[in-house]
């Protein structure tokens, strides 16, 4: 009954009107499921490829070869699978793949593949997907790390920071925790609006006015957080999380942040974050520094002892990496994305490494998204406990926040907030 019986596929636009790749995968009981992968713009350089063809159309990021990998290859292979063995659907899309980034089919067809798979077999066995992820005890919501203010790479604004994140750790329930999210982000839009910056938004959402300096960013949120009557603090309703996508910034072995003058070696780096973190109250800090300096993630994560310092240009949701990562004490947390490895089962193998680790972990949307909402169950199924996935503002984003309302809804009293362990 759940054998594959039909996988098509086809060329969908992502929210940065790019070309991504969506398959529908049919079983023999007529059940089916759809999926759309998502596209970053600050990747890492260990990350699965997206297969894109160059060329003049679509600004070269057309994905008709990834499309025909999908229809001529994969497809044949698995029609006759069974889709609820999902670790062996993954296996072959690998080997048949047979390069370590999976360059030859492209991760964006394999995923999409992978995706819609697990979504068919959930729907032929009658449970909602974070279910069939997880089992009767995934009934954690993650607690949404909100991007309200975007820089880096994901704004045209001089912040070098590329998100900073409201985390509403203080709260009971995913619905107020949302709640009183939306309400800092629309007192942040009144504030922007009345000192005179653009409340246009970057790609994820947050707004992307120009501020000097971050500690100037951090000082407005503070003032958003206060003035929409909440409070900030470790152990208070909210703190701060940030992504410096860091790789971004460093070049030439030194670091360079449009605020500074000079550029900067890892231990000024460090020393930056760490006087930072003295100032404000950060429940975690992502790519604090480049993907490749271990050296500087490990004393970095020595001397932030008590903040999660979250691994994601570092890791790549990469189990070897993140292997290295434990064994070198460097980072304490994972960011997670489907795509950066590019099947559901090497990603849940990706968190296994990690939490056994005792790390914290972090689903993650991608800058170029989609309406899909896997990563909502994905994080309910996982019980990870946190999700970063943008502000409460465009439909792709908040296609996430409606899947984790929903699931709330049907969880009932059983639903809990956030990790286990914070
Ligand atoms: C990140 C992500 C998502 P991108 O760096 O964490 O916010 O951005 O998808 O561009 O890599
Ligand atoms: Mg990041």
């Amino acid at each position: 009954m759940t054998a594959i019986r039909e996988i098509r596929a086809r060329m969908v636009l992502d929210s940065r009107g790019f070309p991504t790749v969506e398959a529908d995968c049919t079983l023999a009981d007529g059940s089916s499921g759809t999926a759309m992968v998502p596209s970053g713009a600050s990747t890492s350089k260990a990350e699965a490829l997206e297969l894109r063809d160059g060329g003049p159309f679509w600004k070269g990021k057309g994905v008709e070869k990834a499309l025909e990998n999908l229809r001529g290859e994969i497809a044949p292979m698995l029609i006759g699978s069974d889709a609820r063995d999902q670790q062996d659907i993954d296996r072959r899309l690998r080997e048949a793949d047979g390069t370590p980034n999976k360059s030859r089919l492209g991760a964006n067809a394999i995923l999409a593949v992978s995706m819609a798979t697990c979504r068919a077999a959930a729907n032929s066995c009658g449970l909602p997907l974070y279910r069939y992820i997880g089992d009767s005890s995934s009934v954690r919501l993650p607690i949404p790390l909100l991007n309200v203010i975007n820089g880096g790479a994901h704004a045209d604004n001089d912040i070098n920071v590329q998100e900073f994140m409201l985390a509403p750790t203080g709260f009971e329930d995913f619905p107020t925790a949302l709640r009183a999210g939306v309400e800092v982000y629309q007192t942040l839009k009144g504030r922007l609006k009345e000192k005179g910056l653009v409340t246009a938004v970057g790609d994820e959402g947050g707004f992307a006015p120009d501020f000097a300096s971050d500690e100037l960013v951090l000082e407005e949120l503070a003032a958003a957080i206060d003035e929409a009557g909440y409070t900030l603090g470790h152990d208070q309703q909210f703190t701060f999380a940030l992504d410096v996508a860091a790789s971004e910034l460093f070049s030439d072995g030194k670091y360079h942040l449009a605020s500074h003058l000079e550029s900067m070696t890892s231990e000024q780096m460090i020393d930056h974050w760490v006087a930072l973190a003295d100032k404000f109250p950060f429940t975690s800090i992502e790519d604090a520094l480049d993907e490749e300096d271990w050296s500087g993630w490990s004393l970095l994560t020595s001397r932030l002892e008590g903040i999660r310092l979250v691994g994601d240009d570092l890791f790549a949701t990469d189990p070897k990496r993140i292997a290295r990562g434990v064994e070198q004490g460097a980072a304490n947390a994972l960011l997670v994305k489907l795509n950066q490895i590019g099947t559901v089962s090497e990603t849940l193998q990706a968190i296994q490494v990690a939490s056994d680790a005792g790390f914290r972990i972090i689903i993650s949307h991608r800058s170029g998204e989609t309406e899909d909402d896997m990563i909502a169950d994905l994080a309910v199924a996982t019980g990870a406990g946190w999700i970063k996935t943008g502000a409460p503002c465009r439909s792709e984003r908040n296609a996430k926040y409606n899947r984790l309302l929903r699931i709330h809804e049907q969880l009932g009293s059983s639903a809990l907030l956030g990790p286990l362990k914070f």
